[in-house]
C-alpha cells in the first residue's frame, strides 16, 4: 500500500451550508469531487497526525462509496485511527458521541439529513470538530477557501476494508476499528434517563409507535425502547436502514408523518408517537390528540428536565436558534437562567455548550438537544418525553395544556417556499432588507412595529460575529415576523416565513394555529410580497 498525489482542479460549488456540504448524488460523484472536499477539510486542520477520526453516515445511497475514499485518504494524510460504525452506519448525535467519549480529532458526518435519498437524492458531509459538534464557521469558511484552490489531494492504494467486520484493519499505517454503532450511545442515554421508570411505564400499558422512517434510528430505537425498555414488538416501525428510504422523505413533520399523526387522534391509537429523521437528529412528538411544536417541545423539555437523573440538578441555561418561538424564554426567566438566541444551525450552540452555559437548546426545525453530545439528537429528545411521561403520570395533552396555563402559549408556524427562482428569492430578501428601517412605529393591521433588524450574533464566549443571519420584525405585543434563505437546499432557494404570536397564561389557548396567525401571515405577505413575487398561491410546506 503506498501513498499517493494525485492532481486535480477545484469545483467552485463547495461552499458548506447550514450543515455541511449537501449536493445531489449526480454532483458528489462526479471525479475527484468527494476527495477534493475532503482534502480541502484536512488541509484547513492542523494537529490530527496519529490521532482518531470518527466516520459514519445515516446508511443513504452512496454511504459506502464516500466512507471508503474517506479512510484512504484519511490514512494518506496521516490519521493514526479511524472508528467507523458497522455497515458505514452512525446516527449524527451518535457520531458526535464518540468522538467525545474516545477523544477524537473529529469525524465525519456523511448525511442530507431530512432530504431524500438515492441516486438521484442528495448527499452530504460534514465535518465535526474535538467537541463532537459541527465545525464552526471559521473553519468551514477555510474548507471553501482550500476547496478554490486545491491542486492534489493524497490517497493509498489499498483495497475497501469489510465495513461488515467487527474488528481492526489496517490502511497504511493507519488503523481501522469497525464497532457498533449503538453500543455506546444506548450506555450513554442509560447513564441520562431513569430507565426504571421508563420500562414500569411500558409495563402498566402504556403504547407508543416510533416511525424510524426507514432511516438511521431504526437500529438504535429497536435495541433501547424495544429491548432495554420493555416496549413491545412492533413499537419501532420502518425500523430498517435503506439506501432510499423506501423512496421516502426521512422529514419528520405532519406531512411525512401523517398517518402517525392521524393514528394519534384516534381513540384506538397508541398514548405516544415520536418519528426521527434520516441521520437521527430531529424528532417529532405527538401525544394523543396533541402534536407538541418542536418550539414548545424545547420549552416544556427545558422546564421538566430535572425530572430526569442527567439533569436532577438543574440546568445552567437555554439556547434557541433566533427563528425558534419564544416559548422557552418564559422557562428561562422563571428559572432564573440564561438565554440565548443564536443564529439558524447547531453549529453555534457548541461554544455556549462548552462554556457551561446553557443545558438544553433547540431549533424550531424539530431540533432538541443538550450538553451531552454537541449534536441535536432525536431519540434524546424521545426518552426525555418518555421519562417525564413516566415521572409526572399525566398524558402529553394535560402536560402541554398546564404548561401554556403557566407561562402563556406562543401559537408559532413556519411557511416554506421551496425550490423558489434564486434570483427572486435573493432580491426579495434585498428588498425588505433595504426597508427594514423604515419600519419601527408603524401600525399594521392593527399591530405595532417594535423592531427590524438583519439578525447579527454575538458569540458572547469566542466573541465572534455572524451577520446577515435573517430578518426579524417584532411587534409591541410580542408577536414575531422572521424571513430567511435557507442554507440546506439542493434545487433553487427555499423561502422560510416564520410566524409567532403570544397569548399570555390567561388567555386562549385553543385557537387554530393558522387562523390565530392568520393577522401576522397577512402583514408579512403586505411586507415581504412572498406570493406576489414568486406567483405562489400558497407554500410549499406548512409546520
Ligand atoms: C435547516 C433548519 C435548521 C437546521 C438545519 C440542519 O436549515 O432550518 O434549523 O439546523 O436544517 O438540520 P435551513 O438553513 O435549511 O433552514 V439537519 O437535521 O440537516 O442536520
Ligand atoms: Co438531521
Amino acid at each position: 500500500m503506498t501513498v499517493q498525489t494525485i492532481e486535480t482542479t477545484p469545483y467552485a460549488d463547495q461552499k458548506p451550508g447550514t450543515s455541511g456540504l449537501r449536493k445531489r448524488v449526480p454532483v458528489f460523484s462526479q471525479p475527484n469531487y468527494v476527495e477534493n472536499y475532503l482534502q480541502a477539510i484536512f488541509d484547513s486542520l492542523d494537529g490530527f497526525a496519529g490521532e482518531t477520526l470518527v466516520i459514519g453516515g445515516d446508511g443513504r445511497f452512496y454511504n459506502d462509496v464516500a466512507i471508503q475514499k474517506a479512510i484512504r485518504i484519511a490514512s494518506a494524510n496521516g490519521f493514526g485511527r479511524v472508528l467507523v460504525g458497522q455497515g458505514g452506519l452512525l446516527s449524527t448525535p451518535a457520531a458526535s458521541n464518540l468522538i467525545r467519549k474516545y477523544k477524537a480529532f473529529g469525524g465525519l458526518v456523511l448525511s442530507a439529513s431530512h432530504n431524500p435519498g438515492g441516486p438521484d437524492g442528495d448527499f452530504g458531509i460534514k465535518y465535526n470538530i474535538g467537541n463532537g459538534g459541527p465545525a464552526p464557521e471559521k473553519i468551514t469558511d477555510a474548507v471553501f477557501a482550500r476547496s478554490q484552490v486545491i491542486e492534489s489531494y493524497k490517497t493509498i492504494d489499498s483495497p475497501d476494508i469489510d465495513l461488515g467486520a467487527l474488528g481492526r484493519q489496517q490502511v497504511g499505517e493507519m488503523m481501522v476499528e469497525v464497532i457498533d454503532p449503538v453500543a455506546d450511545y444506548a450506555e450513554l442515554m442509560q447513564a441520562l434517563f431513569d430507565f426504571d421508570a421508563i420500562r414500569a411505564l411500558f409495563a402498566s400499558g402504556f403504547r407508543m409507535t416510533f416511525d424510524a422512517m426507514h432511516a438511521i434510528t431504526g437500529p438504535y430505537a429497536k435495541v433501547i425502547i424495544e429491548g432495554q425498555l420493555g416496549a413491545s414488538a412492533g413499537t419501532v416501525v420502518n425500523g430498517v436502514p435503506s439506501p432510499t428510504f423506501n423512496d421516502g422523505h426521512p422529514d419528520p413533520n405532519l406531512v411525512y408523518c401523517k398517518d402517525m399523526h392521524d393514528l394519534l387522534m384516534t381513540p384506538e391509537g397508541p398514548d405516544f408517537g415520536a418519528a426521527s429523521d434520516g441521520d437521527g437528529d430531529r424528532n417529532l412528538i405527538i401525544g394523543k390528540n396533541r402534536f407538541v411544536t418542536p418550539s414548545d417541545s424545547l420549552a416544556l423539555l427545558a422546564a421538566n428536565a430535572h425530572l430526569a437523573p442527567g439533569y436532577k440538578s438543574g440546568i445552567a441555561g437555554i439556547a434557541r436558534s433566533m427563528p425558534t418561538s419564544a416559548a422557552a424564554d418564559r422557562v428561562a426567566e422563571k428559572l432564573g437562567i440564561e438565554m440565548h438566541e443564536t443564529p439558524t444551525g447547531w453549529k453555534f450552540f457548541g461554544n455556549l455548550l462548552d462554556a457551561g452555559r446553557v443545558t438544553i437548546c433547540g431549533e424550531e426545525s424539530a431540533g432538541t438537544g443538550s450538553n451531552h453530545v454537541r449534536e441535536k439528537d432525536g431519540l434524546w429528545a424521545v426518552l426525555l418525553w418518555l421519562n417525564i411521561l413516566a415521572a409526572r403520570r399525566q398524558g402529553v395533552d394535560e402536560i402541554v395544556r398546564q404548561h401554556w396555563a403557566t407561562y402563556g402559549r406562543n401559537y408559532y408556524t413556519r411557511h416554506d417556499y421551496e425550490e423558489v427562482d434564486a434570483a427572486i428569492a435573493n432580491a426579495l430578501v434585498d428588498d425588505l432588507r433595504g426597508r427594514l428601517p423604515t419600519l419601527p412605529g408603524q401600525v399594521l393591521n392593527g399591530l405595532e412595529v417594535a423592531y427590524a433588524d438583519d439578525f447579527t450574533y454575538h458569540d458572547p464566549v469566542d466573541g465572534s460575529t455572524s451577520a446577515k443571519q435573517g430578518i426579524r420584525i417584532g411587534f409591541a405585543d410580542g408577536s414575531r415576523i422572521v424571513l430567511r434563505l435557507s442554507g440546506t437546499g439542493t434545487v433553487g432557494a427555499t423561502l422560510r416565513l416564520y410566524l409567532e404570536r403570544y397569548e399570555a397564561a390567561d388567555g386562549r389557548h385553543d385557537l387554530d394555529t393558522q387562523l390565530a396567525l392568520e393577522p401576522l401571515i397577512g402583514i408579512a405577505e403586505q411586507l415581504a410580497g412572498v406570493k406576489a413575487r414568486t406567483g405562489r398561491i400558497e407554500p410549499s410546506v406548512i409546520t
